[in-house]
C-alpha cells in the first residue's frame, strides 16, 4: 500500500507542475505571414473577380477557420512604411520612415511591439523581405533578403552581416527558414514569428511549378482596364504605373530582347533580373515557358495582327498570370506552415495572421503598382485565425488600420501598448465585444519619384473617401457605396454638400489628433509638372 501512495503523490506533483507550466506557457504563439504588394483581389475568400480563375485554398482556410476583415487598410501604401507603420503602431511622420526612397532608414532606437513582446517572455524572428535599411532590432533572430530580394537563388543576410545565396526559389526558403527556427526555437517560451515574403512583388517570377497554371485560362479584366482618368484629379494621367505605357517589356513582361527585334513594341524594355539569376536548367524551363508564346505576339504584332488595345490586353494576360503565378507559391507555403503547426501539436495555442503591405493595382484604372488611396491598394488583406477565441466564419465591418497590430499583438499577449501607439487593438473585435474601434481612418502618402503618384493625405469612413493633394491643391471625394471603382470625384458637387462639410471636419480634426506635420514638412523637391 505503501507503495501505491508514494507514486500518487508525485503523480500530483507532475500534475501540479504541469498546470503551472501550462498557465505560464498559455500565452499564444504568433504566426505573422506577410507577403509584399498582395492585392485582396488576388485572396480567393474575399470574392473579387479571381476568385474563380485564381484560387487561394490555404489562405482561405484562415478565414474559414477565424476571421476575414474587408474594411482592412494601410496608413501609408507603400512598403517600407507599411513594415514601420507595423513594428510601431504609429503613422509615418511619427515613427520616421516616411517613404521608401529619399530619406534614411527605420530608426532602430525606438519602441516596437517586437521589443516589448520580448520584455514579456517572448522570442522572436523575422524571416525574409524587411526592407526597413537598418538591421532588424529587438529579434531573437533574423534572416532577411537585401532590399527588394529575388525570385530566383535569392542571397539572405545574416545576423553576423554576411550574405548567403541559397538555390531554389524564395517563397519556399523563406518558409524552410521560418520553420526551422520554429523547429529550433526555446520551447519553453512563446514566440511571435514574421515570416515575411517577397511575392507576389514586382518583377512578377513564379516558380518554375507554377509556370504553366494558367495556361489556356482567360484571366478576367476589369472595368477601368482603359480608364480614360476623368472626372478625377488631373495628376492621374501623369502617374507612370500603366500597363500600357509604363510597364517593361523584357523586365515585367518576360519578353526577351533578341525575340523582340526589330518589332519596335512601344515603351520600355528594362532587364532581365530573374533571368540573370538562374542556373542553366532553370534558364532552360523558363525559355520552354515563354518563348513559343512570345513568338506568337510578335510574330503576330509584326504582321500587324495586333492593335493597340489587343496589346494592352495581351500585356495585362501576361502580367496577371505571371502575378497569380507568384501568388500561387504564396498560398502553398500558408499551407506549409498551418500543416507543420498541426503536426507539431501547436495550432490550438497559435494564432495565424495572413497580410501584405499594402494592396495593388491588377489592371484596375489600367495600372499595377500602388501609392494612391484608392481602394485596391489602400486595403491591405487580413485574415486572422485564433483558436477558441475567434468564432470560425467571423466577417468584421470594422475599419482596421496596419498601426493596430503592434497593440493588437501584444494585447494577445496579455501586455499593454504604451499611450504614444497611435493604432488600437482589434482583441474586442476578434473575441466579438466590439464592432468597431473607429470612424474614421487617416492616410498620407509622402513619396514622389518612381511611378509619379503624387503626396496625397486623406481619410476614408465606411462610406466616403476624402482626399487632398497638396501638388495641385485639389480634393477629391468619392462616394464608396455608389461608386465602388472609384470613377468620379463627388468633391464640390452641390448633392454631397453636407456630407463634404462632414469629411471635412473629419480630416482636420484627425490630422490634429495625430499631430500631423504641415504639408511643407516633407514636401517634395521635384514638382510634378
Ligand atoms: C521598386 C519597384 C517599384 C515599386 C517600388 C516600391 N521597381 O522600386 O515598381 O513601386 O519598388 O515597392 S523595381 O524595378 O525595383 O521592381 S515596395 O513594395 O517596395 O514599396
Ligand atoms: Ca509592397
Amino acid at each position: 500500500m505503501k507503495l501505491s501512495i508514494k507514486p500518487t503523490i508525485t503523480v500530483l506533483g507532475y500534475a501540479l507542475t504541469m498546470l503551472t507550466a501550462q498557465a505560464e506557457t498559455k500565452k499564444p504563439n504568433i504566426v505573422f505571414l506577410f507577403s509584399d504588394d498582395h492585392a485582396l483581389n488576388a485572396i480567393s475568400a474575399y470574392g473579387g473577380r479571381l476568385a474563380e480563375v485564381a484560387p487561394t485554398p490555404n489562405i482561405d482556410k484562415l478565414a474559414e477557420q477565424g476571421a476575414i476583415f474587408k474594411n482592412s487598410f494601410c496608413a501609408n501604401s507603400i512598403c517600407g512604411p507599411s513594415r514601420a507603420n507595423i513594428l510601431s503602431g504609429k503613422h509615418s511622420h511619427k515613427n520616421g520612415f516616411i517613404r521608401n526612397a529619399g530619406g534614411g532608414g527605420f530608426d532602430r532606437s525606438q519602441w516596437t511591439f517586437i521589443k516589448e513582446l520580448g520584455k514579456h517572455g517572448y522570442q522572436s524572428a523575422v524571416i525574409g523581405k524587411w526592407h526597413l535599411k537598418t538591421k532588424p532590432t529587438g529579434f531573437d533572430y533574423w534572416e532577411i533578403l537585401p532590399g527588394q530580394g529575388n525570385y530566383y537563388n535569392p542571397d539572405f543576410i545574416q545576423m553576423d552581416g554576411k550574405r548567403k545565396r541559397v538555390h531554389g526559389y524564395v517563397t519556399d526558403i523563406t518558409t524552410d527558414k521560418a520553420l526551422k527556427w520554429i523547429d529550433e526555437r526555446d520551447k519553453s517560451k512563446p514566440f511571435m514569428l514574421m515570416c515575411q515574403y517577397k511575392a507576389p512583388h514586382r518583377t512578377f517570377a513564379p516558380a518554375m511549378r507554377h509556370l504553366k497554371s494558367f495556361d489556356g485560362v482567360k484571366i478576367p479584366e476589369p472595368d477601368s482596364l482603359f480608364d480614360d482618368y476623368s472626372n478625377r484629379s488631373k495628376t492621374l494621367p501623369k502617374n507612370e504605373m500603366e500597363i500600357d505605357r509604363h510597364m517593361w517589356w523584357q523586365y515585367d513582361i518576360k519578353l526577351r530582347k533578341d525575340e523582340m527585334r526589330g518589332a519596335k513594341l512601344p515603351g520600355i524594355i528594362g532587364g532581365p533580373i530573374e533571368y540573370v539569376r538562374m542556373n542553366k536548367s532553370q534558364k532552360q524551363e523558363w525559355d520552354a515557358h515563354f518563348r513559343p508564346q512570345n513568338k506568337k505576339f510578335i510574330d503576330a504584332y509584326k504582321a500587324g495582327k495586333v492593335n493597340h488595345k489587343q496589346m494592352v490586353q495581351w500585356k495585362y494576360q501576361r502580367y496577371m498570370k505571371n502575378y497569380l503565378g507568384t501568388v500561387k507559391s504564396v498560398d502553398e507555403n500558408v499551407g506549409r506552415v498551418v500543416d507543420y503547426l498541426e503536426k507539431n501539436g501547436l495550432s490550438d495555442n497559435t494564432i495565424v495572421i495572413y497580410s501584405s503591405d499594402q494592396g495593388f493595382y491588377l489592371g484596375e484604372h489600367g495600372w499595377y503598382d500602388k501609392r494612391w488611396m484608392f481602394e485596391e491598394s489602400f486595403k491591405m488583406p487580413f485574415l486572422i485565425k485564433w483558436p477558441g477565441v475567434i468564432k470560425p466564419g467571423s466577417k468584421p465591418d470594422a475599419l482596421i488600420q496596419n498601426i493596430d497590430y503592434a497593440p493588437t499583438f501584444l494585447e494577445m499577449a496579455g501586455v499593454k501598448a504604451p499611450a504614444e501607439v497611435q493604432g488600437e487593438s482589434l482583441v474586442p473585435i476578434l473575441k466579438g465585444e466590439e464592432e468597431k474601434v473607429r470612424d474614421t481612418l487617416y492616410y498620407a502618402y509622402y513619396e514622389l519619384g518612381e511611378h509619379r503618384v503624387p503626396q496625397h493625405f486623406g481619410v476614408r469612413t465606411q462610406r466616403y473617401k476624402l482626399f487632398y493633394i497638396p501638388e495641385t491643391d485639389e480634393w477629391q471625394m468619392f462616394d464608396l457605396e455608389k461608386d465602388p471603382n472609384e470613377m468620379r470625384s463627388i468633391y464640390g458637387e452641390k448633392f454631397y454638400a453636407d456630407v463634404q462639410k462632414d469629411m471635412l471636419e473629419r480630416y482636420h480634426a484627425i490630422r490634429k489628433e495625430v499631430e500631423a506635420p504641415s504639408y511643407e514638412k516633407y514636401a517634395p523637391r521635384k514638382r510634378m509638372k
